[in-house]
């Protein structure tokens, strides 16, 4: 049955309770729901938060969205990491009720000794419950100042305005009605926030002489370049699989199915004679090897993720000791894997639905494994290919001995199933960012990802990734390139940078293609990292910026936050950022979306979203320039881009 007053519609709630909301310690949560009341006496509304072990962590008074609506909203601050809960209480305010009544009969001189003794009596009420010592006397002398007759009621009204305020934020409840329990989970900090560098370590320190067999680097070489990684301000190293690669149906450079004799495969083609899933591609080296890359990584205070790709090479061990793991045609062969409209000719996907219990073991026994060598990331590949409640059994398995470990989902795929994957473990995901380009994109993109799917699903806007090139970035223009990572750096609390953005690659495979012109995942590509530096024309500068003004303004380390705001030109967006820690601290950030075009534009602020008064000036402080502005509701910026792209401010204290 429904409750004393009833309570409706409240968020977030995933699958009616049966997925906890996501969340990270210290981020403010957004607690919604509708609440209604008969008749016309107050009605209040809570927030109540719970910790893990069960007991009450806060109660928060959630107030309407706008005035007279029966939607409120609170937030609720989980502390640390674990399983949190909340609920939603509905209870009669009756100091609210008096108070009310008071200020129109007392005026109108109804009542008035009555109402001051009924209100004298609340107040004693107040005054016998468990609160501060000094809270109690002020109420006692309240009820006091209510029964005194010398004095007129209205004075006597006036007088305990106060009181009724320390009410509002500590009241007198009755008849409180609590809905069930719905939970949060309380994920580690880098589920949410982090900046995330791709290499392929065969890359670096490779050696490419014409007319001879390429060398590949190794974890030797590739740990060498971790340093300027670091330098640059990433947390995350995110490897594509490091295991052997097969030699049947290998791929050539540039996706051909007709390799060269020395063409290196795709590291995607996981598993060869030398091993599958839980071995080391030996041109990169022995394990050993690649336990000291991660050594090496850590004390750069670099995690290590790991690519998690659940597919096989003709040649993959599992193959023969397995072939219920795969799909057999009639005729014994085994149909390689798709992804339409791509075609993985070199692989076979799994079936889980022959062996799931012993596919599962494996799976697990793999993750394991790479866990126990560091690894504290997984990126998984196409995991929309996989059963999704395969992901479910995985992720709370391997939470249950091992609840810092993160899974980003790599599903390039319907909203439907990208959700799906959040909502059932999955603790970031990759998103469609690389192809909103436009204003009115970014700005829907970002509202729905702050506003509606935040709950269950945590973006990592990746710039570009080996699969895509996008034509926004193919002219190679820097500013296009400087713009991509200002967006992606700001919009999302983890954003992602695939080596050779920073040097501006941009070369695609063919008109029309998103694939690079002698992509990386066909061949070795080791850079020239010191001629690059020696030209002094690279974005390294500004995506070192980017990642320490990240980490400078916690505003820019949340999702919820984002907030949106009026410019005239439509090749501008502004949007900003405000803390949740209570320091207040705002970002604004204005892009030109336009890498070729000067644009001149009024840019029109929703002040009650910077927490500013309507018509008030404030001084901004450039963090990309340094330069200082005094900015108002209405702001005149130029943003030419053989200058600046954007403009990224922090709003400067005491104005
Ligand atoms: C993507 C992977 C690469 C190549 C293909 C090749 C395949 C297997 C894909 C499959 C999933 C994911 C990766 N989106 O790079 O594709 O592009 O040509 O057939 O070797 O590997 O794993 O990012």
């Amino acid at each position: 049955v429904v409750g004393r007053f009833p309570v409706q519609e409240i968020e977030p709630v995933i699958a009616c309770g049966r997925y906890p909301a996501k969340a990270i310690p210290g981020e403010a949560l957004p607690i919604f729901a509708t609440a209604i009341r008969e008749g016309h006496d107050a009605l209040g509304v809570s927030a109540v938060l719970y910790q893990p072990d069960g007991k009450l962590a806060a109660r928060a008074r959630m107030e309407p969205t706008w005035a007279g609506s029966d939607r409120y909203r609170a937030t609720v601050t989980p502390h640390f990491e674990g399983d949190w809960a909340f609920a939603v209480e509905t209870w009669d305010d009756p100091v609210e009720t008096w108070h009310h009544n008071a200020e129109i009969k007392i005026p109108a001189g109804i009542d008035e000794e009555l109402m001051c003794e009924e209100g004298a009596r609340l107040f004693e009420e107040a005054a016998s419950e468990d609160r501060p010592k000094a809270t109690i006397r002020h109420l006692l002398e309240g009820a006091k100042t209510l029964r005194d007759q010398t004095r007129p009621a209205q004075a006597r009204l006036n007088a305990i305005a106060d009181i009724i305020e320390t009410l509002r934020e500590n009241p007198l409840r009755r008849l409180v009605t609590t809905s069930q329990r719905y939970p949060i989970r309380v994920d580690r900090e880098r589920a949410l926030v982090g900046a995330w560098y791709e290499f392929f370590p065969r890359s670096e320190g490779a050696i490419l002489k014409p007319g001879k067999a390429p060398v590949s680097g190794t974890f030797k070489s590739a740990a060498e370049r971790l340093p300027a990684v670091a330098a640059m301000g990433f947390d995350v190293i995110y490897l594509p699989p490091v295991h052997p690669i097969g030699k049947t149906h290998r791929k050539g450079k540039n996706n051909s199915l007709t390799p060269d004799a020395d063409d290196v495969g795709v590291p995607w083609a996981i598993g060869a004679a030398d091993g599958g899933h839980d071995a080391i591609h030996p041109d990169l080296g022995t394990i050993k090897d690649f336990d000291n890359f991660v050594k090496t990584a850590r004390a750069l205070h670099l995690e290590v993720a790991l690519d998690l790709a659940l597919q096989a090479s003709p040649d993959h061990p599992w193959v023969t000791t397995h072939p219920e793991w795969f799909t057999t045609r009639a005729d014994g062969s085994i149909a390689y894997a798709e992804n339409p409209p791509k075609k993985y000719q070199d692989i076979y996907p799994l079936n889980f639905d022959n062996d799931y219990q012993g596919l599962y073991a494996e799976i697990a026994r793999v993750v394991r494994f790479w866990i126990s060598h560091g690894v504290s990331i997984f990126r998984v590949d196409n995991p929309h290919t996989k059963p999704v409640y395969f992901w479910e059994e995985l992720l709370a398995d391997i939470r249950s001995t091992d609840p810092d470990v993160i899974f980003l989902a790599e599903a390039f795929t319907k909203p439907t199933m990208m959700h799906a994957l959040g909502k059932v473990g999955f603790h970031q995901s990759y998103t469609y960012f690389t192809w909103r380009t436009e204003k009115y994109e970014l700005e829907a993109y970002g509202r729905e990802l702050a506003e509606q799917s935040a709950p269950f699903f945590r973006p990592n806007f990746f710039v570009n990734t080996p699969d895509i090139l996008h034509a926004f970035l193919q002219t190679g223009k820097p500013a296009a390139f400087a713009i991509r990572a200002i967006l992606a750096a700001t919009l999302s609390p983890t954003w992602g940078v695939y080596s050779g953005f920073e040097l501006y690659e941009h070369v695609a495979l063919k008109p029309g293609s998103e694939e690079y012109l002698d992509s990386e995942k066909y061949q070795l590509r080791p850079r020239d990292w010191a001629a690059a530096e020696e030209s002094g024309t690279t974005l390294i500068p500004l995506i070192t910026s980017l990642n320490a003004i990240r980490r400078g303004a916690s505003a820019l380390q949340r999702l919820r936050n984002l907030r949106l705001h009026g410019a005239d030109s439509d090749q501008v967006i502004a949007y900003s950022k405000r803390a949740d820690d209570g320091s207040g601290d705002t970002v604004i950030v204005i892009v030109n979306l336009n890498p070729d075009i000067t644009q001149e534009t009024w840019v029109h602020f929703d002040m009650a979203a910077l927490d500013l008064p309507a018509w008030t000036s404030f001084a901004v402080e450039d963090l990309l320039s340094g330069e200082r502005y005094t900015w108002g509701e209405h702001a005149w910026v130029r943003l030419d881009p053989s200058v600046r792209v954007a403009h990224l401010v922090k709003i400067a204290k005491g104005l």
